[in-house]
């Protein structure tokens, strides 16, 4: 099947932590007029309403979807709305409606309307308590005990078999915590890794719901947006997985992350209310072998630890002498 050349985006979940940073990033590649951001109830940043096209769409209303596709003459979705890791145990029913009734909704209106690509995001929220928590392998258990992660699972699957039933080009990743300083995150199990910066620069101490030798894997959000970009990017030719790619920057303990804070703050103090979010933390890996990715796509990621906290506190700083934080 010949693809027609890639003409206009559209974002859901544009206004959360990673779609804000992402519709910029689509808007500077492509043109600011050629990225619709999307969201369902919450206004987008004053950055993203005012650079480009916004509408507010629900991903469970598929005519509405489908209206907008027309409209702007979609040819390429980035599916970031979604329900994460501790919203999605308290309302489960929510989290499978959004995460999975609507990734549905998006994959038949891409086939029905003959789109170029779709980019469905997973997560470490994939892999569950049975699977190797070090460098845990591309192809390995997948057995989550979220909600979250089932339908991370399901829609990795989900988007495999269009790829081979509709020949519709899926893309995706695992993505771990992403650590950033424009929108915070929602509902994740990994907030504390942002939370932690923002109270570090306001109040100089945090207290954090997960304990301090919980280790996970992490990723600033310019890598994030690196890898999502590039991804999109490939040639189709050189894939071999298509939506379920492990990827990873880094790792540490809340301690470690805390220590290296210390370096910039030094009167910084963290100390340690583990919630149920402990449970879900401690179901997920440490680690993760993202050699697949490397090889494919090329993906190699800049921030370590040091080099994020860095920056992070730097962006975070400016921000509240200015009284924006
Ligand atoms: C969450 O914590 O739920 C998310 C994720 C790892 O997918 N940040």
């Amino acid at each position: 099947m010949v693809k027609k050349s890639m003409k206009n985006i559209l974002v859901t979940g544009a206004a959360g932590q990673i779609g804000t940073e992402l519709v910029m990033a689509l808007r500077q590649k492509f043109g600011n007029d050629n990225v619709l951001a999307t969201g369902r109830k919450t206004k987008p940043t004053k950055q993203v309403l005012n650079s480009g096209p916004f509408e507010f769409v629900n991903i469970n209303d598929k005519e509405s979807v489908e209206k907008l596709i027309k409209k702007y003459d979609i040819d390429t979705i980035y599916n970031m709305a979604a329900i994460l890791s501790a919203v999605g145990e308290d309302r489960p029913g929510l989290c499978w409606n959004v995460n999975m009734n609507g990734l549905i909704n998006i994959l038949d209106l891409a086939v029905q309307n003959d789109l170029t690509r779709v980019f469905v995001p997973s997560s470490i929220a994939a892999f569950g308590p049975e699977t190797p928590k070090n460098n845990t392998p591309q192809e390995t258990i997948l057995k989550p005990t979220t909600m979250y992660g089932v339908t991370k699972v399901s829609g990795e699957l989900i988007s495999d078999y269009y790829f081979q039933k509709f020949g519709l080009d899926i893309r995706g990743m695992r993505y771990p915590g992403i650590i950033s300083n424009e929108t915070l995150p929602g509902g994740g199990t990994t907030d504390y890794a942002v939370e932690i910066f923002y109270e570090a620069i306001k109040n100089k101490k945090y207290e954090c719901f997960v304990n301090k030798d919980t280790v996970l894997p992490m990723m600033y959000m310019p890598d994030c947006i690196k890898a999502t970009l590039d991804l999109m990017d490939a040639e189709i030719s050189s894939l071999k997985h298509h939506s379920d790619f492990n990827v990873t920057a880094m790792s540490f303990s809340v301690e470690e992350l805390a220590d290296e804070i210390k370096k910039h703050i030094p009167e910084f103090r963290c100390t340690y209310k583990p919630d149920f979010r402990q449970k879900i933390a401690d179901s997920w890996p440490r680690s993760i072998d993202d050699s697949a990715a490397r090889k494919e796509w090329n993906w190699k990621p800049e921030y370590n630890l040091a080099k994020m906290t860095e920056d992070m506190i730097q962006v975070l700083g400016k921000k509240h002498e200015k009284g924006k934080l």
